[in-house]
Formats: C-alpha cells, sequence, structure tokens
C-alpha cells in the first residue's frame, strides 16, 4: 500500500502520452521536470502544501526515452521541502544523463553541499508562489546566494507575474545567472505588449545573468490542450528575442493541474511553433541547458 494517499482532486499524470510528430535534436534536454517519492522510499515533506501521486525516477526516465529527449534537469518540487533525497536519487542513477536544481535552507553544511555537488545539483531554487511555499523576506534570500555562486551554481526563481515588480530589486541583485520558471507566469489573456509582459522582457533585457523557461503552457493557457494557441506568442517572443537564455521543459509530471492533464506528445509538438527553425530549437533544447548544466 502507498505510504500516502493523494489529495482527493490530485490529477495522476498520463501513463499514456502520444508519440510527438516533432522530433527532438540529438542531445535534447527536457530542462524543468520533477519526481515524487515514492513516498514509502522518500517521504513527503512534513510542511508540504500538497500530497501528489508518487512519480518515479523510472517512469521520467521512461518518458524522456519516448518523447525523443537525451537529458533531464530535475526540479527539487516543493512537495519534499528541502530533503533533496529523492533528487539526488534519481540523479546518480541517471549518471550523466541528468542535473538538478535542489531546495536548500539557511544551516546547509559544505559537505552537504559538495554532495548534492557530486550528484550533479548545479543550482538552486527559490519558490514564491504562495499556494506551494511561504515566501520569506529578500534577506533570507540573500543568505544563501553566496554559497551557491561560489559553486559555480545559479538560481531558479518561480514566481507569479504581480511578484516580479515587487522582488524587482532581489531578482535584479542576484550575482548568478538567474532562471525564471514558466516565462514568469504571463496573463496571456493580456495582449503581447501589456504591461507585465513588458516588465518581465525588460527584466530579461537589462539583466544578461537572465534566462526563462518558455514551459508551462499547459498551466497559463486559458484556451486549453492540445494546441494552447495563447501561449504560443508569449513563448516564440521570448525565444526570438532571447535565443541564448532560453529553456523549455515538459514539466511533468505537471504538479497540481486542475483543468486537464496535458498529453505530454502534445506539448513537444509545440516546440517548432514557438522556435520556428532548426537552430532556434537547437538552442532551446541542445545549446543553452547544456551550457548552463553540464
Ligand atoms: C512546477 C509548478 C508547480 C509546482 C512546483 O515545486 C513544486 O511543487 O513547482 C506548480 O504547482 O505550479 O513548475 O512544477
Amino acid at each position: 500500500m502507498a505510504a500516502f494517499i493523494p489529495d482527493a482532486d490530485w490529477l495522476a499524470f498520463d501513463p499514456d502520452p502520444s508519440k510527438p510528430g516533432y522530433s527532438p535534436p540529438p542531445g535534447a534536454v527536457d530542462a524543468h521536470c520533477h519526481v515524487f517519492g515514492p513516498g514509502d522510499v522518500f517521504p513527503y515533506a512534513p510542511e508540504r502544501k500538497y500530497t501528489p501521486t508518487d512519480a518515479s525516477k523510472e517512469q521520467l526516465f521512461a518518458l524522456r526515452d519516448f518523447l525523443g529527449f537525451e537529458r533531464n534537469v530535475i526540479v527539487q518540487a516543493t512537495c519534499h521541502g528541502a530533503d533533496n533525497s529523492a533528487l539526488k536519487d534519481a540523479l546518480i542513477a541517471a549518471g550523466d544523463r541528468a542535473r538538478g536544481v535542489a531546495t536548500i535552507r539557511p544551516g546547509i553544511t559544505p559537505d552537504e553541499l559538495a554532495g548534492l555537488n557530486r550528484a550533479g545539483v548545479r543550482g538552486i531554487r527559490f519558490n514564491f508562489v504562495r499556494r506551494l511555499a511561504d515566501p520569506k523576506p529578500d534577506d533570507y534570500y540573500l543568505g544563501l546566494v553566496d554559497m551557491v555562486a561560489e559553486l559555480g551554481w545559479h538560481i531558479v526563481v518561480y514566481f507569479e507575474a504581480p511578484d516580479l515588480a515587487e522582488r524587482w530589486n532581489l531578482f535584479t541583485s542576484l550575482p548568478t545567472a538567474v532562471v525564471v520558471d514558466h516565462m514568469g507566469r504571463p496573463d496571456v489573456t493580456q495582449p503581447l505588449d501589456g504591461e507585465g509582459f513588458t516588465l518581465f522582457n525588460r527584466f530579461l533585457s537589462e539583466h544578461v545573468n537572465a534566462w526563462c523557461k518558455v514551459s508551462g503552457a499547459e498551466r497559463l493557457s486559458k484556451s486549453g490542450p492540445p494546441d494552447y494557441s495563447d501561449v504560443v506568442p508569449f513563448a516564440r517572443q521570448l525565444v526570438e528575442t532571447f535565443p541564448d537564455r532560453v529553456l523549455w521543459g515538459t514539466d511533468w509530471p505537471h504538479p497540481n493541474m486542475k483543468t486537464h492533464m496535458p498529453d505530454d506528445g502534445a506539448l513537444v509538438d509545440l516546440i517548432p511553433r514557438i522556435a520556428p527553425t532548426a537552430e532556434l530549437q537547437r538552442k532551446l533544447l541542445v545549446d543553452n541547458p547544456l551550457r548552463l548544466y553540464w
């Protein structure tokens, strides 16, 4: 019997996605995905805000192969808090085919950091999304930055669009590369040149250490699957304007989806719509993630 019961409204990932029509180039990286548990081996954190269905490393690696990717960047999920054991286990099993982004707290020792580094961790994540984590004052985050910079790691930030203005000073003072999840979660019902997305573009254009993941179509879309047509112009604009600082990921196993569970094959088929040339696709899927993570 499973050690944890998933939330009553939890949507489990699609166990049988379609084969994408689009074939990623050799060396392609799925640069945003997670593992959950399994909870009987790697228990979920007591302070978690959700309890998911288990999503194992074996299932992630099978999806990677099925979709035509060679590598993964596995991001510590908030349901595991700052216990990175499941992440480390997946990274070690994947060998050179995965890198990781951890969650750390003040008081972490140099030995623990070195262990994460050996396993393949190359960054940490600050999560400002209130339904997932309790955001802290800027000083909390700044207290963790030096250790990370010394290791040559970078910082991933996950926030809702309104947080960008509020945390501007923090986000623009980080000394490492800064990678923004899911395009900073734009409101895709607004025009491309609306206030929020304009500010996000300004963040990227004024700060050459800023990167973004053009992922999360299934979360941001109001028009819905399988085309996610309303998200495409936002992602494409970022890919075309900042071709050397964009990453793409499936976001498998799609935590906290409430409207539907995406078909991962359909998500892969978005890639040529947001990165229309072979060169843009190679940068997005191969060159950029390899530069940052390998
Ligand atoms: C994502 C998004 C979500 C969850 C997490 O770490 C997490 O729990 O990132 C979300 O619910 O929006 O990118 O994985």
